[in-house]
């Protein structure tokens, strides 16, 4: 089973993962092909970063016209491209203003220093006594500061010390949120959907109860969409559900139209307002590339429906997923097209995936028990109909 491609790849890569062992070379639409020609439906969309399916054209065709254009220039410089990019994703969200950056945990970083910079100039809390809430399972990225907000051993271990000024709390308790808030609390920063988390999604509620105590106690109620936003859920913004307004919130993955790392932090105008030239920045965020392939990435979302669609066919998937019967599987949950499969303790999900891989079907396992369904947002029924008799074998087979 060796395969040469695989073995170059661990000879010189960290092993900060542990990969399937899958090669792949092409994508398209809903589905990629390995290094032998095989095809497989993708239901990770890499964590839901190609919500518009792989390599659409009107993507690939906005990068191929910028790229020959103006790429890199830095935020010194003002260009023809980033106000166009940002004004279509305020006026999409119903925010004032939007900060660029690149990676998912940029934008996350941009939230707390905009929150505890506002603490201090807004709300008076005394130097450097900030609080920003989170919760336990919390998911935010992968540096310094978002492991020190996690609860997951495996993130944080060794890598301390930590960076201070994080109080964790139970995930959809909004009592505890209540009872942890003090007057130094500049916010509260939370998944609508907790991903990583295991796709834990709330009782319903649960965020406009948070809203509503935000308010009431004057701190930012700052959600985290990376993982949520652009549809995945079947709304725009998951927040929608429950027609909750945050003061802030983060987006990535997705915003780069699964072809470049784009995040923004977006807010109202009084918190952005903290943020004076030099304070904060990033070399590519904002670059003249990235904002037309997202200024591109958000009108493809709208022409062609993906919210609707991601609705629709979540509640499709999420039936034909309950129907199955399956002594292997304990719990459909999620919210859209971000769907979660608990499977009994006695299985591993990772033997599943592996499985599922020879089937022709591209998932990956969070905490050992649970199998990630999150398909690009432009999948049909046929699609979802072959990966249900896909999953219906190999739970055959076990
Ligand atoms: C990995 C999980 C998904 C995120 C939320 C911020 C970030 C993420 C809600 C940071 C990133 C990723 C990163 C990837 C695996 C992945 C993941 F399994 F870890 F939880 F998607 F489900 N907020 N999520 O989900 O964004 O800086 O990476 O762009 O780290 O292995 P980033």
């Amino acid at each position: 089973m060796s395969n040469p491609i695989i073995e170059r790849e661990q000879l010189y890569c960290a092993h900060n993962y542990s990969p399937l062992p899958v090669v792949l070379v092409r994508a398209q639409g809903v589905y990629v092909w390995d290094d032998a020609g095989k095809r497989y439906i993708d239901m990770m969309s890499a964590y839901s970063a190609v919500n518009h399916g792989h390599c659409h054209p009107k993507l690939i065709r906005a990068l191929q016209e910028q790229a020959s254009q103006l790429n890199i220039v830095s935020r010194a410089f003002y260009t023809d491209k980033l106000g166009v990019f940002l004004e279509r994703i305020c006026k999409l969200t119903g925010f004032d203003k939007a900060l660029p950056m690149n990676t998912g945990v940029e934008a996350v970083e941009t939230a707390i220093k905009a929150a505890r910079k506002w603490a201090y100039l807004v709300k008076d809390v005394p130097q450097y006594q900030a609080e920003i809430i989170v919760c336990q399972g919390n998911f935010h990225g992968r540096t310094i500061t978002a492991i020190s907000m996690s609860t997951e051993p495996q993130y944080r271990d060794k890598f301390g010390p930590y960076t201070p000024g994080f109080k964790i709390i139970p995930y959809g308790d909004v009592n505890q949120l209540e009872q942890a808030i003090t007057p130094h609390t500049a916010a509260f920063l939370v998944e609508p959907v907790q991903g990583e988390g295991g796709i834990q999604v709330p009782a319903s509620g649960y965020l406009k109860a948070c809203e509503e105590i935000c308010r009431k106690h004057q701190l930012l109620l700052i959600c985290d969409e990376i993982q949520t936003g652009l549809g995945r859920t079947g709304k725009l913004l998951a927040c929608e559900h429950e027609d909750v307004h945050p003061d802030g919130i983060v987006l990535g993955k997705a915003l780069g139209g699964g072809l470049l790392p784009i995040s923004v932090f977006l807010s109202r105008r009084e918190i952005m307002d903290v943020f004076m030239p030099g304070d904060h920045g990033s070399t590519f965020g904002g670059n003249p590339l990235a904002s037309a392939v997202g200024a591109m990435a958000i009108a493809v979302l709208l022409d062609e429906n993906l919210i609707t669609n991601a609705a629709e066919m979540g509640n499709y998937f999420q039936r034909k997923l309950r129907e199955i019967q399956s002594p292997l599987i304990k719990e459909v949950r999620g919210k859209g097209l971000l769907i979660g499969l608990e499977i009994d303790k006695k299985y591993s999900a990772r033997t599943i995936c592996l499985k599922l891989l020879e089937h022709g079907i591209l998932t990956k396992e969070t905490h050992h028990t649970v199998i990630r369904l999150a398909p690009p947002l432009i999948i049909t029924k046929e699609q979802i109909d072959e990966t249900i008799d896909s999953l219906q074998g190999v739970l055959g087979e076990m």
